[in-house]
């Protein structure tokens, strides 16, 4: 085997492939817009900026390109890794890399949560790589051919390395993702983030963020940046800090990007740190509501959403010119018959457009997953995705356990509030709220090429869905309706349209899926349903998955 620590060592890092079946895999916008996929491979980027930097690094996202074999003939060393929903797509890359002889090195956040299923790389580095990529480096000095790194501490992340932006092409994605903090301090029972990450948030300085800004400002690139942290006010008083110090170098450059990002809803209580984010043109936030009703929020542990009123809490933030997305879960134990009607009450009078609604998923290592195994209720291989030859993500599957409701019921309940929220009246309806509650103060202005293909993407959009049959008249109603009483939030209108392309196909898909497995339940009884039912469900379901993948949303 090659001396890995060589000058010259070749390096292929691959994102493997997410479904189609995803929520967030909205393609047919990305067409729209020029685009290949919506999010870059930040963790890849970030492990290539890790790794001795006397190599050569090529990286190929397996979302924007083919994998081709040549790749991984030129390879001396592959690197992959990634999330639960990309398990099946790690297991294949580690084994055409092995049959070029390539040793394989796999991180990321799913082989963290369960290495065993990784058995098969050469060298598994868990947890944080800022902490266990540099024993692994120390590893190949020794020339050890294989290892697992791992340890309990976690990244200081006001050492943390500026990742690889060059290795990836701006055009190919809608957005490109930078990471702040790390951790949230809440402590909802469902969440990994606080087993992965803790409960103490751990913030880059306002330095380090400048430094990625102007490494991404050099590199050419301009538009939106997603921050992806767990939660971005995690610490306010880290962010109150960081915003003001975005916006001075902002300013002078004529604010270069648009932000969004992922927090917490008392984010609604900070008057004073919305106005921040508006400053510095924040343009949408997702949101974990979760379920509008109390007991549940309670029984979960998701304190600080109890008696909030959401709708109050969205417009709130719609007003400072940032769009809420939001995720919503069922299945919980304490939910009834009113469940349903509760929610879609909750997201028509928010407006919130992209609901993201999944079934309640035990994620690996989460208190969720532990009371259910103590309680008996736990389907312990739901959890891996190599046995269950289907990909997965909040909305394709979950209740990978005994319920406390019956299942069909639940499952009745997901479709009703699915086909609810993703029927084009009541979606248009939403953006329209959505639309005449915001406040934009978008500062980003896109230079005159950009200029001139946001055009040609308002134009196909326009053909696309102003002359559709189903979304043709709702089109141009909304369309006037917020040119005429809220002109500013026209483009944030228009692009909420854009998704719906994405979400009405994608919740079609989900819904035909849920059908066939209630079909499934009632053909086996409520009271004989057990996790072998539920895996022999999912074994028999990966065929038809990959056709309806082919044929729907492709
Ligand atoms: C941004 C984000 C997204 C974005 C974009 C992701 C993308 N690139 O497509 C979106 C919104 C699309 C998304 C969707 C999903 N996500 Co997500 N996401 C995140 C989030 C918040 C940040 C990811 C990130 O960029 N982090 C910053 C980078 C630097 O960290 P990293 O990728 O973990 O990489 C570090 C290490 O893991 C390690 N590492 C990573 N890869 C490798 C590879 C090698 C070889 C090595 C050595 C090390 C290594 O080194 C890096 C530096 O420390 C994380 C939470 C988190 N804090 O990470 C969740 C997270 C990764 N998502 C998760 C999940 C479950 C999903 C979904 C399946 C469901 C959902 N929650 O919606 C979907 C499916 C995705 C899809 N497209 O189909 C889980 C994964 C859990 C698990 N056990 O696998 C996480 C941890 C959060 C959570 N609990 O929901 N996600
Ligand atoms: S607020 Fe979000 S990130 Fe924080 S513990 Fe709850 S689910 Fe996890």
């Amino acid at each position: 085997m090659k001396n890995l620590l060589e000058n010259g060592t070749r390096c292929l890092l691959v994102q493997s492939k997410f479904s189609t079946f995803s929520f967030w895999n909205y393609v047919d916008v990305c067409k729209i817009v020029g685009a290949k996929y919506p999010a870059t491979p930040l963790g890849l980027m970030t492990v290539a900026g890790l790794l001795p930097q006397q190599w050569e690094f090529k990286l190929v996202d397996a979302n924007v390109e083919p994998l081709q074999d040549e790749y991984f003939a030129w390879a001396d060393v592959v690197c992959t890794g990634g999330m639960l929903s990309q398990q099946l797509g790690i297991l294949s890359i580690i084994d055409r890399a092995h049959q070029s002889n390539c040793p394989v090195i796999v991180g990321g956040p799913d082989p963290s949560s369960q290495p065993d299923v990784y058995q098969s790389a050469d060298y598994l580095v868990l947890g944080e790589g800022e902490v266990t990529i540099p024993m692994l480096v120390e590893d190949f000095a020794k020339g050890s051919a294989s290892g697992v790194y791992a340890s309990h501490d976690r990244a200081d992340m006001k050492k943390a390395i500026v990742p690889r932006f060059d290795l990836i092409e701006f055009k190919n994605y809608i957005q490109v993702g930078i990471q702040y903090s790390r951790g949230c301090p809440f402590n909802c029972e469902f969440c990994d983030i606080i087993e992965l990450y803790g409960r103490v948030p751990r913030a880059k300085t306002s330095d380090q963020i400048i430094q990625e800004l102007q490494t991404l400002y050099d590199l050419g690139y301009r538009g939106h940046i997603d921050f992806v942290d767990d939660n971005f006010i995690g610490n306010k008083k880290d962010v109150k800090g960081l915003l003001p110090a975005v916006r001075e170098w902002s300013q002078p450059k004529g604010y270069p990007f648009y932000f969004s990002t992922e927090a917490s809803i008392n984010l609604a209580d900070d008057e004073n740190l919305l106005q921040m984010m508006r400053d510095v043109d924040f343009r949408f936030v997702f949101i974990g509501i979760e379920t509008p009703e109390n007991d549940v929020l309670s029984l979960t542990s998701k304190k600080q959403n109890v008696n909030k009123s959401v709708s109050e809490a969205i417009r709130k933030i719609h007003s400072f010119g940032i769009i809420v997305n939001a995720g919503f879960i069922i299945g919980f134990d304490t939910e009834n018959d009113r469940t349903a009607e509760t929610m879609i009450t909750c997201i028509q009078d928010s407006g919130i457009c992209m609901a993201m609604l999944g079934t309640l998923y035990a994620l690996p290592n989460t208190q969720l997953t532990r009371r259910l195994k103590r309680e008996g209720r736990l389907f312990e291989e739901g959890s891996t995705l190599k046995d269950i030859r289907v990909e997965i993500d909040q909305t394709t599957s979950g209740l990978n356990f005994m319920t406390g409701r019956p299942r069909s019921n639940i499952l009745k309940d997901f479709i009703y509030v699915l086909t609810y929220i993703y029927n084009p009246v009541h979606y248009y309806k939403r953006i329209i709220n959505t639309a005449l509650h915001l406040r934009p103060s978008n500062k980003y202005k896109p230079g005159l090429r950009k200029l001139f293909k946001t055009g040609k993407a308002f134009l196909k959009l326009c053909r696309k869905v102003g002359f559709n049959r189903t979304t043709g008249w709702l089109y141009w109603k909304m369309f006037f309706t917020v040119l005429f009483k809220n002109p500013g939030a026209l483009e944030s209108a228009v692009n909420l349209a854009a998704m719906f392309i994405h979400f009405q196909k994608q919740s079609k898909f989900i819904i035909d899926l849920t059908l066939m497995e209630i079909e499934y339940i009632t053909r086996f009884g409520e009271e004989n349903y057990q996790e072998s039912v539920f895996q022999e469900f999912w074994h028999s379901k990966t065929n038809t998955m990959q056709d309806m993948e082919v044929g729907k949303l492709r």
